[in-house]
């Protein structure tokens, strides 16, 4: 293999380039490579000072991430950083395209930082469950002060080089795309005016008055049930407190421990599984069509919104209504959208300036649009009528995708004359916010009519899922499942509000009947699927259809399960209908501890994920953990339900399973995978390959 990091001389100035494509992360050949080039560096009485430098698209993209949950492998990083910064002739780092944790690390162990205008410098690592563990906690304190460190470390946000340079964690910002030149020419500065090396482990902490204990408070508000933020303050807090190589020694141990949580595991599953879900075996060498211009059905919320996010990543957008007024009641819509994301700074003034919206009436308008998305109403013979018009005039090798959220994408293609370029695209409300796109892809359906809905997907900032054609597809028809489990405690004795307070403990961004609220208490009923057949072995929630008869459809009516005034409330109607329904049912309540709600819950997301998958619906178990995480608010740090399962182990999964069917044996059926998977201790990672 051949060295990563190059050792060169130009005249006094040695030049150490790491070439590691595609981040220039810093696994074990680097950091060997760094070693050695700092060795050399050392015993090179020719050079007098060193730039160190990342080749392609940017300096270092920290440690690689790849490597976690092995054995490390000397040197370590922390070793290669220190050695830098004990080189007695000066080092400079430059920074182009982005420095990130461990390469903003072993920048902080140059004694000098010059960086091109527009990269970006931060410490991301507890997006991953961890914590800078290469001297960043405490080498970002001496140069920024405690707050900004803090700012950078807690948040993990990165910062630009401009404001790189005001906080002190860069020397100097510069102009320009050669970071090489950048950095010969400040080394040159630097060896004129007779710099040393200035390692930031000698400088002291600048104090502070902050309180610690308040802000730990804090941070357990604004990250419940998270670890890694609160390690990172105190990693930053011993930098405070203690001299540098015992604050490192704390570093260390802090991160030590944050690497052995499942967090981190669960944290960087997901950020492998954000870049692996697009990259379909399917797809590999097929040509996506061009997309130069969108159309769109309907301007209802779902039409608008998904106009609004082709306007944001601009592509321009012809919207047809079925009259005038509607047009331009979704032009107002769209008008409101893409102010919001101005005032959010999600868009520039020149992009809202610049955003191309036609709205009409006439079909014939999309005769050159390249993509045409319906979003109209979920009833089968309106899709028809819309799609006997697509066919009609859009132009040949057009995309014609429908946002149907249940109805059978197959069939919507087979009334049409080109089914093979009919695909679902399965935007989730509001649709220019939502990360989540299903991708759903009915038999027919040409492979270049995918790639281009996934080349669609990654235009808009989305992230695309592949799902095969089912009621509900991967997310909802999983929602409905575990929905159910939920009514069945609520039947038999849980309320629905511990429900929601023990699945928010443990992550959720809202429990089931706050989503229920949300989405609307008539939108389907929580028992019956969307074509009214009741399902088998599921509870019939009737709460939920008499505060429907109530009036009461959830939020947009201001009562639902809660009642939505300047505060949430327990809406106190909702006992009375529960206890006539365990009364109906002839069942006595019994109580529900918050862990025996997660189980079952988990159980059977987990159940129905392991179906989704067996079916061929979700490719692979971390398709199904992509829905979740990007559409359903599952905790990030727990990585997805199928990831979940793995941690919690299969066959405990399936023993709960088994134990529930007891009273249940038609909802609870253990599915196949599940059950042949337990069987061997297997995992559903294993799938994932
Ligand atoms: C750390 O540094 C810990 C230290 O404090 C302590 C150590 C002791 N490792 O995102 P992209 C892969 S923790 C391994 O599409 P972009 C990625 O999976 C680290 N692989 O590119 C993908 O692979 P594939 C702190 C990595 O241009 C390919 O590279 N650093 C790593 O959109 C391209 O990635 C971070 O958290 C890695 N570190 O964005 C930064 N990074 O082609 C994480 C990427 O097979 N990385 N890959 O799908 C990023 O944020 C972005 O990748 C970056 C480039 C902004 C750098």
């Amino acid at each position: 293999m051949t060295n990563p990091v190059r050792y060169e001389t130009e005249g006094q100035i040695a030049v150490i380039t790491v070439n590691n494509p595609p981040v220039n992360a810093l696994g074990h050949a680097v950091r060997q490579g760094l070693m050695d080039a700092a060795n050399r560096f050392a015993g090179d009485d020719a050079a007098q000072i060193a730039v160190i430098v990342g080749a392609g698209r940017l300096f270092l993209g920290g440690a690689d991430i790849s490597e976690f949950g092995k054995t490390p492998q000397d040197p370590i990083l922390p070793d290669v950083i220190d050695r830098i910064e004990a080189l007695e002739k000066p080092v400079v780092a430059a920074i182009h395209g982005a420095a990130l944790g461990g390469g903003l690390e072993v920048a902080l162990g140059c004694h000098y930082r010059v960086a091109l205008k527009g990269a970006k410098i931060g410490l991301p690592e507890v997006g991953l469950g961890i914590l800078p563990g290469a001297g960043g906690t405490q080498r970002t304190p001496r140069l920024t002060g405690v707050e900004d460190a803090l700012d950078l470390i807690v948040s993990g946000k990165p910062v630009d080089a401009t404001r790189a340079q005001v906080i002190g964690l860069v020397d100097r910002m510069v102009e320009g795309d050669d970071a090489r030149i950048a950095g010969l020419a400040y080394a040159g500065e630097l060896l004129e005016m007779g710099a040393t090396a200035r390692p930031v482990s000698d400088m002291d902490v600048p104090s502070s008055e902050l309180d610690w204990e308040a802000r730990d408070a804090d941070l357990e508000r604004k990250f419940p049930g998270q670890v890694a933020q609160r390690h990172a303050a105190k990693a930053v807090r011993a930098a405070t407190q203690l001299p540098f190589a015992e604050g490192r020694k704390e570093e260390r141990r802090l991160f030590m421990e944050l690497m052995e949580t499942p967090q981190r595991d669960g944290l960087i599953h997901a950020f492998f599984l954000e870049r692996k879900v697009s990259n379909l075996p399917e797809l590999q060498g097929v040509e996506p069509r061009p997309i130069k211009a969108i159309g769109v059905i309907g301007g209802g919320t779902m039409g608008s919104g998904i106009a609004t996010a082709a306007l944001l990543a601009g592509l321009p957008v012809t919207l047809v209504e079925t009259s005038v007024e509607a047009a331009s009641k979704a032009d107002a819509t769209i008008a409101k959208n893409l102010d919001g994301a101005v005032k959010r700074g999600k868009m520039t003034e020149a992009k809202r300036a610049a955003a191309d919206l036609t709205t009409t009436t006439d079909y014939e308008a999309l005769s050159e649009a390249d993509v045409v998305i319906e979003a109209v109403f979920e009833s089968m013979d309106v899709k028809h009528q819309v799609f006997d018009q697509l066919d009609r005039v859009m132009k040949d090798g057009a995309v014609l995708a429908t946002n149907t959220s249940y109805l059978d994408v197959t069939k919507i293609a087979g009334a049409t004359k080109r089914p093979q370029d009919v695909i679902g695209l399965h935007f989730f409300s509001p649709a220019h916010v939502m990360k989540l796109l299903e991708v759903v892809v009915p038999e027919r359906t040409a492979p270049e009519v995918t790639a281009t809905a996934f080349r669609l997907a990654k235009t808009l900032g989305k992230t695309a899922v592949r799902s095969g054609v089912c009621d509900g597809f991967i997310g909802n028809r999983m929602l409905s499942h575990y929905r159910s489990a939920a009514d069945e405690m609520i039947l038999q004795g849980a309320s629905p509000y511990q429900i929601d307070a023990a699945l928010e403990r443990f992550g959720f961004a809202m429990g089931p009947s706050k989503v229920a609220d949300l989405a609307g208490l008539d939108i389907g009923s929580m028992t019956r699927d969307r074509k009214g057949r009741d399902l088998p072995g599921i509870v019939n929630p009737d709460w939920a259809d008499a505060l429907v008869e109530n009036g009461d459809k959830g939020r947009k009516t201001g009562k639902g399960f809660y009642v939505y005034g300047d505060d949430m409330a327990e809406n106190p109607d909702v006992q009375a209908h529960i206890d006539a329904a365990r009364e109906k049912a002839g069942i006595t309540a019994r109580d529900f501890t918050d862990t025996e709600i997660v189980e079952r819950y988990m159980a059977a997301m987990i159940n129905e994920g392991a179906r989704i998958v067996d079916e061929g619906i979700a490719q692979r178990p971390l398709d199904v953990d992509a829905v979740k995480l990007f559409g359903y608010g599952f905790p990030r740090y727990r990585g997805g339900p199928m990831k979940y399962a793995d941690q919690v182990g299969l066959s405990t999964i399936r023993d709960r399973i088994t134990r529930y069917a007891k009273d249940n044996p038609t909802f609870w059926s253990v599915a196949p995978m599940l059950d042949t998977l337990a069987d061997r201790d297997g995992k559903f990672e294993e799938l994932n390959q």
